[in-house]
């Protein structure tokens, strides 16, 4: 029969700790970057201590949290109230990363994936790295009435105190039959090898659709400033006449200005006890490396959930984490040369690259949730040689 955990799991009650708080580091991570200046960091490996328990396609999914605005802007009968909410949820996928700048995420295999599920909110997201060097991650996700996609690599620029961080690729979101898309702005961290560790965002964000646009500026303005954060912007018809204006901050809120009248569109959960010291983690950060019975049963092999290192990192067993990252690191190196000796291309499982114009997509091919169902990802997935 079902166990407690997988009735709790059936409830939708999910972790609200994770096991284990967050190793203190003495890492320098100053040390590692002189040794490699003016090289491209995605080649360095760096020690596990520098990570957080997540990796690159749960901060994907993470962007997510709050995609109950795309749900309500898919049930909206008024285009330009739409664009409001989509422009609202772009901003919101940066909240999460308020009370991260201390590490960065784990750099997934090539072939890992990840899915999430809520039930409550009709959610479903895969992603799986399809690219190594340079690593490039893509996802697929539909909600209530929602589409959206997006594949992304990091270009980096490290400066010395601070790093940039430009998001190379397109989100796109499809609902009532309209297409939304728009890119990313610049992130940076700053004091990367001494003080505290912070982030900003910052550029314009253009979001297109058929006939309404959104502009949305995020300032650059630094740590104490009281503009830190804030975002403005506008919604506009095809004419370019201003139908709204929004304002607010990204790890904050946003609000909706119409004709003099103000209110308040979205507002960022407040943060778990103790997140300090549990990797400023929200809720929903907690949530997505969870493993529970059900889990086990259904997720494939290359779920970032069974990946060994990240899992040590989260119990908080920083050596065997490291020598897990290194081992499992290892196993990907030995995967290339196998395949580049034998002359063999890799093609990821579930999503394939086509070009638009001169640029490169990584498209869902709609595989993931057909092998999931019974039996299981055993036959589709047999040919794959374990990534750990
Ligand atoms: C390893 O990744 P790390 C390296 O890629 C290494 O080259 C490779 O060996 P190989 C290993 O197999 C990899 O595990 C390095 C690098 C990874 C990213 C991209 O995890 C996402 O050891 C970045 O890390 C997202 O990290 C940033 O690249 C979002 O993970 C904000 O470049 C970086 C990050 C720079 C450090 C900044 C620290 C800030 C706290 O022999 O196969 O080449």
């Amino acid at each position: 029969g079902l166990s407690c955990f997988s009735l709790w799991y059936v409830a939708g009650v999910r972790r609200s700790r994770l096991p284990c708080p967050a190793p203190v580091s003495d890492v320098s991570l100053w040390n590692i970057l002189k040794k490699n200046i003016g090289k491209d960091l995605s080649k360095v490996a760096m020690p596990v201590t520098l990570n957080e328990p997540l990796n690159a396609l749960q901060l994907l999914c993470e962007e997510l949290e709050y995609s109950e605005l795309l749900d309500d802007a898919a049930r909206s009968d008024d285009k330009f109230e739409r664009m409001l909410l989509v422009a609202t949820f772009a901003v919101s996928g940066y909240c999460s990363t308020y009370h991260r700048a201390g590490q960065k995420p784990f750099n997934p295999i090539l072939g890992e994936t990840y899915e999430h599920i809520r039930d409550n909110k009709n959610l479903r997201f895969v992603a799986e790295q399809v690219s190594h060097h340079p690593p490039i991650s893509a996802c697929h996700c539909t909600g209530e009435g929602f589409e959206y996609w997006r594949d992304v690599r990091f270009k980096n620029k490290f400066w010395g105190k601070s790093m940039e961080v430009f998001p190379v690729g397109s989100v796109h979101v499809k609902l009532k039959g309209c297409e939304y898309e728009w890119k990313k702005v610049t992130s940076c961290v700053h004091n990367i090898v001494a003080g505290t560790r912070w982030v900003e965002h910052y550029g314009d964000m253009l979001i297109s659709s058929e006939d309404v646009i959104c502009k949305i500026s995020f300032s650059k303005s630094g740590y104490w400033s009281s503009k830190h954060g804030e975002i403005s912007g506008a919604v506009m018809n095809a004419q370019g006449e201003v139908v709204h204006k929004l304002h607010g901050k990204w790890f904050e809120g946003v609000f909706c200005e119409t004709a003099g009248h103000t209110r308040c569109l979205w507002r960022a959960e407040s943060m778990p006890p103790d997140f300090e010291q549990y990797y400023g983690f929200s809720k929903f950060a907690i949530e997505l490396n969870e493993l529970t019975n059900l889990d086990r049963k259904y997720l494939p092999h290359t779920d970032t959930r069974h990946r060994p290192d990240q899992r040590l990192l989260e119990l908080g067993d920083v050596d065997s984490a490291e020598a897990e990252k290194q081992r499992v690191e290892q196993i990907q190196r030995d995967h290339k040369r196998l395949r580049d000796e034998n002359n063999i291309d890799y093609h990821p499982r579930f999503f394939k690259k086509v070009l638009v114009g001169a640029s490169e997509r990584w498209q869902y091919t709609g595989n993931y949730w057909q092998a999931r169902k019974d039996p299981g990802f055993q036959e589709f997935l047999q040919d794959i040689t374990p990534l750990w």
